[in-house]
C-alpha cells in the first residue's frame, strides 16, 4: 500500500482513528504476537477478537482471571455448562489472556518495559481483528500521597519520574520523548461510575510513574538508600503539591503509547498505603484482596453500562 509522507500506511488507518504507525506490519504478511502466542497467520484474529470493545489491563495473572469471571457475571455472559475460561495465551508463559465476549482481560506484568511489550502486541491484535476504536484500561494498585489507604484513583495525567507528562524512550541510540496523554473524557466518565453505596472514595488526580518501587518511588526500604527521610517528605509533599495523588509503575507508558496510536484509555488504581506515613505494605492478604477489586468494580460499571447504551 502508499506509503504516505508521514510514513503511516493509509491502509493501516481505522475508521475511527486508530491505527497502527508501522508500514512493515500488514494483514497480509506474518506477524507472529510473540509474548501472547498469537499470529495472524496461525490463528484467525478476526474470528477469534473481531468484536472486542474493552481492552482491560492488571498486573497480575491471579487477579485478571478474577477479573474476567467477574466481567461474565456483570455482563451475564452466557458459557457452557461445566466450561472454564482459557488463558488464550498460556503457551506464552508470559501474560495470562481472557476473552469474554467484547471483553479481553490481561495481565501486564510490572513495570513499563512489560507493559510496553504488551501493548505493542495488543495494538496489532486489535488491527490484525479488524477491530476499530477498542478502549484500554488499566486497572491496578498504587502508593497514594494523603489518602486514605484503599481509595480509587482515576489518574487526569501521568507523570514520570521528574514530574514531566513524557514517556522517554531510547530508540537507536537517541532519546526519543513522547508526550503521555489520557483521555479527559474518559477518565470523567470513569469517575461518575462512582455510587453512593460504595464503601470507598473514589478521587482523581495525577499519577507519578516510576521506574522503580524503591529508589524509584522515595522509598527508604530498599537494599540501599542514599537519601534520608526528610529528602523523601520534602520530594513527595512537593509532588503533593503539584497534584500528584498516586504514583503507580506503568500508567505513562500506556498514556503515551495508546496516545501514539490514537486508542483511547483510562487508569483506574487503587492505593494500598498513605506513602506520607509509611513504605511497606502491611495491610492483612483478605484486605489487599478486596481493595484490589475496587478498581474492576468501576471498570466493570462502566463497561456494562457502555454495552447496555450501545
Ligand atoms: C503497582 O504495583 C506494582 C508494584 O508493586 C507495580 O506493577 C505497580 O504499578
Ligand atoms: N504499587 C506501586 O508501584 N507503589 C506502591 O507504593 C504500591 C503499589
Amino acid at each position: 500500500s502508499k506509503v504516505p509522507a508521514s510514513g503511516i500506511s493509509t491502509s493501516d488507518i481505522g475508521s475511527e482513528g486508530f491505527r497502527i504507525r508501522n508500514p512493515n506490519i500488514s494483514r497480509d504478511k506474518e506477524d507472529i504476537l510473540y509474548h501472547l502466542a498469537l499470529g495472524n497467520k496461525s490463528h484467525d484474529l478476526v474470528e477469534m477478537f473481531g468484536d472486542i470493545k474493552f481492552v482491560c489491563l492488571g498486573g497480575t495473572p491471579h487477579r485478571m482471571e478474577r477479573f474476567a469471571y467477574f466481567i461474565l457475571h456483570e455482563i451475564g455472559f452466557k458459557m457452557q455448562p461445566g466450561t472454564m475460561l482459557q488463558d488464550i495465551s498460556i503457551h506464552s508463559h508470559r501474560y495470562a489472556l481472557f476473552k469474554v465476549g467484547p471483553v479481553i482481560a490481561v495481565s501486564h506484568g510490572m513495570g513499563m518495559p512489560s507493559i510496553s511489550i504488551l501493548l505493542h502486541e495488543l495494538i496489532k491484535l486489535m488491527y490484525h481483528a479488524g477491530v476499530q476504536d477498542p478502549i484500554f484500561f488499566r486497572m491496578g494498585t498504587c502508593g497514594g500521597l494523603g489518602l486514605e489507604p484503599g481509595t480509587v484513583v482515576v489518574s487526569t495525567e501521568t507523570l514520570n519520574g521528574l514530574l514531566e507528562p513524557v514517556h522517554i524512550v531510547p530508540i537507536l541510540g537517541k532519546r526519543v520523548d513522547r508526550p503521555a496523554i489520557l483521555n479527559q473524557e474518559l477518565a470523567q466518565e470513569v469517575i461518575s461510575m462512582k455510587d453512593p453505596s460504595d464503601n470507598f472514595a473514589i478521587v482523581n488526580g495525577k499519577t507519578m510513574c516510576t521506574d522503580d518501587f524503591y529508589e524509584g518511588q522515595g522509598r527508604l526500604d530498599g537494599a540501599f538508600c542514599h537519601f534520608t527521610e526528610e529528602d523523601k517528605f520534602q520530594f513527595l509533599k512537593m509532588a503533593k503539591q503539584k497534584g500528584v495523588t498516586n504514583i503507580e509503575m506503568e500508567s505513562l507508558a500506556l498514556a503515551a503509547i495508546t496516545h501514539h496510536v490514537g486508542i483511547k484509555s483510562a487508569v483506574v488504581c487503587v492505593t494500598l498505603l498513605d506513602r506520607l506515613t509509611g513504605d511497606q505494605i502491611n495491610q492483612s492478604k483478605k484486605t489487599l484482596e478486596e481493595w484490589q477489586d475496587r478498581p474492576m468494580v468501576i471498570v466493570g460499571r462502566y463497561i456494562k453500562k457502555y454495552l447496555k447504551e450501545n
